[in-house]
C-alpha cells in the first residue's frame, strides 16, 4: 500500500471486503483489470466479520447464502441450514484460500474522501490514515448496513454499566447472572434476545414494534445431507437465480384473489409449518400489495405464535390482534425459541410506544412513565442509517464537488439503484434504490457484479473515458420506482426501507420492488454520457 506522497493507480477501486466487494474483485479480475479492494476492518467479511453479537446468523438458507463460484460451492460443507457468524468466519478464509482474495487488499484503509477529478476522469480516494489510490472505476461495496443508529439519548455517555451497539459487539461479553437491557427487537434484536435470555439473571427487552417473527426451523446436517447438499447446490444457485426474492423457490405466479378461502388457509399452514422466509415471500404474489390477503397472513401468524405465549400480558404486546403494520412490510425475523425465552418470568417486556425512553442515567434506563430499569450491560439493537449512511461517510463528492449527501437531500435518486448521475465510472452493488433488502444477498449481488463487470467491459472495449448516467434516465428509474412502490403496503410501515427509523431522515421508498423489471436492458447508449 501507498503512503501518503505517491497514490497506487488502479484500474478498479472497490471499498469493502463482504461479499460484494469480494464478488465484484472476481468478475473484474475476468477481465484483467488492476483491481484492489480498501478495506476499514482487518479481515474480510464485511457485516460477517463485524458483526460478533450473541445469536448472530444468517436468515436465507444454505447452501445459496454463499458464493455461486463452482470451485467454492464444490469443496465447502455448511454444517446448519442458518449457520452461524462463526460459520462464515470459517467460510470467507476458505474464500480466500481458494481465490486468494486477501493479496489484493489493503486492510485497515478506512476512505474518508473520494473525488472524481474531470481532467483525468480519474476518482481520487483516500483514506483515515492518508493512503491514496487513483482509479478509472470506484465501486463503494459498502452493504447497507455500515453505519450503526444510535438514537441520542440524553444521558447515554454517563452509563456506568457497559454498553454496546450489536455491530461492534466485542469479544468475550459475560452476561452470566447479569442484568441485560436490549433495545431493539429487530432482525438483529431478536437473534440476540434468544441468547441473552439464556444467560442472564435477568432480561429487559425494549420492544417499539413487535417484530413478526417466522419460525426458522433451524437444521443440523448429518453427513449424509451436507453430502447432498453439496450435489444439490449447483441446481439451486440456477434456481435462485430465475425467482424474485433470490432462493430457490418463489410464490405460485397467482394472485390472492386467485385462491379460495380454504385454499389460503392451506398455503399458510403449509409456509409456517415449512419454516424460513417461505411464509414472507412464497405464498401468493400480492401479499405485499394487497390488504386483505396480507391480513389474513397477520392472523394466522397472529394465532401461531400467540399459542406459544402464556404471559398473557406479554402475548398482547409480542403478537397484538391487530397488527401495527401490514405483514411482511418490515422485514421478519427468523426465531427459534424466542417467544419462549420471552414468556420466561425473568424475561421483562418493556413497551417503548407506550413509554419511551426518555433517558439513561449511571445505573440505567428512564421511561417516560418515571420506571428506572437498573442494568449492568446494555445492548443497543437500534439498526443502522440503512443504504445512504453506508455511502455518505466515504465522503463522495460529484463531477462538480458536492457531496453525495447533500445531492440527495431532497430525495435519493440513481438509475439502477447502482450508479448516480454526476458520479461517473461509480457503481455501487447492494444498496438504496435496488431490490436490496427483499431478495437473497449473495444471489442479488452476483447479478449486479455481472452487470457491473458486462458494463465496464464494453467501456474498455469502446475506451470510453467514462460512463455518467443522464439525468433523463435517472429521473425515469426513480420515477417508476416510486410508482411500483406507492402500489404496496411498504409504505405503511415505519421501516428502514422507508428512510424511517432513523428520527429526522427523510421518508421516502428506497427499495426497488420488482425484480422482474430490474433485468438490465440498460446497457448502452441512450442511457449514459461521457465525462
Ligand atoms: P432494525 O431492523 O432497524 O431494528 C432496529 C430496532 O431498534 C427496531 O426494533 C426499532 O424499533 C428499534 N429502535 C430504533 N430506535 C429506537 C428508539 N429510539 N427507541 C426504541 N427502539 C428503537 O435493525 P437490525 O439491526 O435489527 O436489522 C438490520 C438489518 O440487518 C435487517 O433488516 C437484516 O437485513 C440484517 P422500530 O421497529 O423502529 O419501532
Amino acid at each position: 500500500a501507498s503512503l501518503h506522497d505517491t497514490p497506487e493507480e488502479l484500474d478498479a477501486a472497490i471499498v469493502g471486503a463482504g461479499f460484494s466487494g469480494i464478488y465484484i474483485l472476481y468478475r473484474l479480475r475476468q477481465l484483467n483489470l488492476n483491481v484492489k479492494i480498501l478495506e476499514a476492518a482487518t479481515d474480510l467479511g464485511g457485516t460477517w466479520h463485524l458483526n460478533n453479537y450473541p445469536g448472530a446468523r444468517v436468515d436465507c438458507p444454505s447452501p445459496i447464502y454463499a458464493f455461486g463460484i463452482e470451485e467454492i460451492y464444490t469443496k465447502w460443507k455448511w454444517s446448519e441450514l442458518y449457520p452461524a457468524q462463526e460459520e462464515f468466519q470459517a467460510y470467507f478464509h476458505f474464500v480466500d484460500e481458494v481465490l486468494s482474495i486477501s493479496k489484493d487488499c489493503m486492510f485497515d484503509s478506512r476512505v474518508t474522501s473520494a473525488t472524481f477529478d474531470t481532467q483525468s476522469s480519474k476518482w481520487f480516494l483516500r483514506t483515515q490514515d492518508g493512503k491514496r489510490v487513483v482509479a478509472k472505476y470506484f465501486i463503494p461495496a459498502v452493504g447497507f448496513a455500515a453505519q450503526p443508529y444510535t438514537p441520542s439519548w440524553k444521558g447515554l455517555e454517563l452509563f456506568q454499566g457497559e454498553i454496546h451497539h450489536t455491530s461492534t459487539w466485542p469479544q468475550g461479553v459475560d452476561l452470566k447472572g447479569k442484568r441485560v437491557a436490549v433495545i431493539g427487537t429487530g432482525s438483529t434484536g431478536v437473534q440476540l434476545i434468544q441468547e441473552v435470555a439464556k444467560e442472564a439473571a435477568e432480561t429487559f427487552v425494549f420492544q417499539r414494534t413487535p417484530n413478526m417473527a417466522l419460525p426458522m426451523r433451524q437444521k443440523k446436517l448429518t453427513p449424509a445431507e451436507k453430502d447432498e447438499m453439496s450435489a444439490e447446490a449447483q441446481e439451486l444457485f440456477r434456481l435462485a437465480w430465475t425467482t424474485g426474492n433470490g432462493l430457490a423457490w418463489g410464490p405460485e405466479p397467482k394472485i390472492y384473489s386467485q385462491f379460495s378461502p380454504d385454499e389460503i388457509q392451506q398455503i399458510l399452514h403449509q409456509l409456517y409449518t415449512d419454516g424460513g422466509f417461505r411464509y414472507w415471500s412464497g405464498g401468493w404474489l400480492d401479499l405485499l400489495a394487497e390488504p386483505e390477503g396480507n391480513r389474513k397472513a397477520y392472523d394466522y401468524w397472529a394465532k401461531r405464535t400467540r399459542e406459544r405465549i402464556q404471559d398473557p400480558v406479554k402475548r398482547d404486546l409480542l403478537a397484538p390482534l391487530e397488527p401495527p403494520h401490514p405483514f411482511g412490510t418490515k422485514r421478519p425475523s427468523l426465531e427459534q425459541d424466542y417467544y419462549e425465552q420471552m414468556d420466561k418470568p425473568n424475561v421483562h417486556l418493556v413497551n417503548t410506544r407506550a413509554h419511551p425512553i426518555i433517558e439513561f442515567t449511571p445505573k440505567g434506563i428512564v421511561t417516560d412513565d418515571c420506571e428506572t430499569y437498573e442494568v449492568d450491560v446494555v445492548a443497543l439493537a437500534t439498526g443502522y442509517n440503512a443504504g445512504t449512511g453506508s455511502l455518505y461517510q466515504l465522503g463522495i463528492k460529484d463531477v462538480n464537488g458536492v457531496n453525495l449527501e447533500e445531492r440527495w437531500r431532497e430525495g435519493i435518486a440513481t438509475f439502477l439503484g447502482m450508479t448516480v448521475h454526476g458520479f461517473p465510472n461509480m457503481f455501487y452493488p447492494y444498496g438504496v434504490q435496488a431490490p436490496t433488502p427483499l431478495t437473497n444477498g449473495p444471489i442479488f449481488i452476483d447479478f449486479q457484479a455481472s452487470f457491473i463487470r458486462d458494463i465496464i467491459k464494453r467501456a474498455e472495449q469502446e475506451n470510453i473515458r467514462s460512463l455518467d448516467a443522464k439525468k433523463s434516465v435517472q429521473e425515469a428509474w426513480t420515477a417508476q420506482l416510486h410508482a411500483i412502490g406507492s402500489q404496496t403496503l411498504l409504505p405503511q410501515a415505519d421501516s428502514w426501507y422507508m428512510g424511517a427509523n432513523i428520527l429526522g431522515k427523510t421518508r421516502e421508498n428506497a427499495v426497488f420492488r420488482r425484480r422482474a423489471s430490474y433485468v438490465p436492458g440498460y446497457m448502452w447508449r441512450d442511457c449514459w454520457r461521457e465525462v
